[in-house]
């Protein structure tokens, strides 16, 4: 079955009494006044205790009774409760639920059991009469005040609830066991999204992919890409007013190496604590653990937080659309236009700079050249001059290289320090070449190499990706000789 969740507002008076909510009929026939009700004890009870339950529904049958019942049925339904108990003919007295509670609290494996008992007991019933409803707790007894209190006071803040709409009806006529297959756990039918998509369509305003494990994300506007160091820095910019999981504020953000600086730019402008760790997702690990680091990202579409120990595809995408609802809600309050997922990036360049950012990589070249090209490039930093010689010689416009080294990793958390993490090259402009040898291939050695350029002229920043970034990647290619060491004349992939 699918879960819908409907739109509700508070109804005034449904405070229990005695021995539960009485009232006339045509009070309870009121749209959304059974539901609420039900989902306000639901909600007591705690999502935590109602999911998996078993609940008994029956009463005295008096009017309504059958209607209550398909109502509560729906409900558990969609709230996670696993088995509902209805009397036949929904007929059980007060005491005998009771009993039922008691008897088999724990006989099927639930870990707890509770009842609804639909009776006004001895006040009158019919159209024009009362109906009833109350709970009775997991030792057989009706609620306690400090339940009905939070009923009560559920009842007065309710906003929606969750309901299993197209179950059809049970026929509680009959003796026996009527099952349902649970509702979809998939993203698309909990997001009401159709499976199949149309690609002779305009494409969507939103996309995104996952690689095999989920574990990586794409984030796509309607005909723009955003890379993933883009996204950790947009994530983590808007994180504490778009993502209530980071209303009180972020530990720290955190970067593997060979991702782009954007996210080094929020973490300055915003006052965040910030790491740089060397590629793969343990190093965030330590961070998240020491309570140091709430967002984290890789160049490699990795992106996540610290409520998990790994990178998470499912929850970048949900970040992602919490940015998107949150831009969208200030802007229809104003009236203006849609805010897409490129506006959203093409703003966050506008104040903190554009890092034109991509990643050459060569697969499967032969492991001995890939270990000579990285031993060149250990070689030349030690003579910087040299370099920044053989720069000029092929692009005079490109800046000089600042500094070069092996990145090292001192861990702050254990102490631990993991050496040769990638060649870096470090321009003057903010610029940056990475060289890594990559460490998931199978086969022969992949050389990974990242090129990066900051750009904060608002007048630049609109530039295609690879134009931007010719003459530097021009630079990293010849001064690796890469050519030379691998035979390639091109990137097995870009990115
Ligand atoms: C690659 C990525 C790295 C990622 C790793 C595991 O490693 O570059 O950022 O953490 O894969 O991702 P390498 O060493 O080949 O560059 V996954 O989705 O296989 O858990
Ligand atoms: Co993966």
């Amino acid at each position: 079955f699918k879960v819908s969740v409907v739109s509700t507002s508070p109804i005034d008076g449904q405070k229990p009494g005695t021995s539960g909510l009485r009232k006339k009929v045509k009070v309870y026939k009121q749209p959304h006044y059974l539901e609420n009700f039900v989902q306000a004890t639901f909600n007591a009870l705690t999502p935590d205790k109602v999911k998996g339950a078993t609940l008994v529904v029956s009463g005295d049958g008096r009017y309504y009774s059958e209607q209550a019942i398909q109502i509560i049925v729906k409900m558990a339904a969609a709230n996670g409760v696993r088995r509902v108990w209805v009397g036949q003919n929904g007929l059980l007295s007060t005491p005998a639920v009771s009993a039922i509670i008691r008897e088999r609290v724990g006989a099927d494996g639930s870990r707890d059991t509770g009842a609804f008992i639909l009776t006004a007991s001895h006040n009158p019933g019919g159209p024009t009469e009362d109906f009833g409803i109350k709970y009775n707790m997991e030792n057989g007894g009706q609620a306690p005040e400090s339940v009905t209190d939070k009923i009560y006071e559920n009842t007065k803040t309710i906003k929606e609830y969750p309901i299993a709409e197209d179950l059809p009806r049970v026929d509680i006529s009959a003796i026996g066991i009527t099952s349902f297959e649970g509702p979809e756990l998939l993203l698309v039918a909990r997001m009401g999204l159709s499976k199949t998509d149309d690609a002779a369509v305009e494409p969507p305003e939103f996309g995104a992919a996952a690689d095999g494990d989920a574990d990586r994300n794409m984030i796509l506007g309607k005909r723009f890409f955003v890379t993933p160091s883009d996204s950790v820095a947009i994530i983590a910019a808007n994180a504490v007013a778009a993502i209530p999981y980071f209303s009180s504020g972020l530990k720290g953000v955190a970067r593997s190496m060979p991702t782009s600086a954007a996210l080094d730019v929020v973490a300055k402008t915003l006052g965040l604590k910030f790491f740089e760790v060397p590629t793969g997702w343990n190093f965030f690990c330590n961070l998240m653990d020491a309570g140091m680091c709430s967002v984290c990202g890789e160049e490699s579409f990795g992106t996540g937080s610290d409520y998990i120990r790994e990178k998470d595809g499912i929850w970048a995408v949900l970040a992602w659309l919490s940015i998107l609802a949150h831009k969208n809600k200030e802007s229809l309050e104003g009236n203006a236009k849609l805010v897409t997922v490129e506006d959203i990036v093409r703003q966050h360049w506008a104040t903190y700079g554009r890092h034109y950012y991509t990643r050459y990589d060569y697969e499967n070249v032969d492991a001995t050249a890939a270990k000579e090209l990285m031993g060149l490039l250990v070689k030349l930093q030690s003579s910087l001059p040299e370099v920044n010689k053989i720069i000029k010689g092929i692009h005079p416009e490109v800046a000089n290289v600042a500094s070069a080294d092996e990145f090292e990793y001192n861990d702050p958390v254990d102490g631990s320090v993991s050496k040769h993490q990638g060649i870096r090259y470090l321009f003057e402009d903010g610029s940056r070449l990475v060289f890594r040898l990559s460490g998931t291939g199978s086969e022969g050695a992949t050389v990974r190499v990242y090129i990066e350029q900051y750009e904060k002229d608002a007048s630049k920043i609109s530039r295609d990706t690879q134009d931007a970034l010719a003459p530097l990647v021009d630079v990293a290619l010849k001064l690796s000789k890469l050519q030379e060491f691998t035979g390639r004349s091109s990137p097995t992939v870009i990115t």
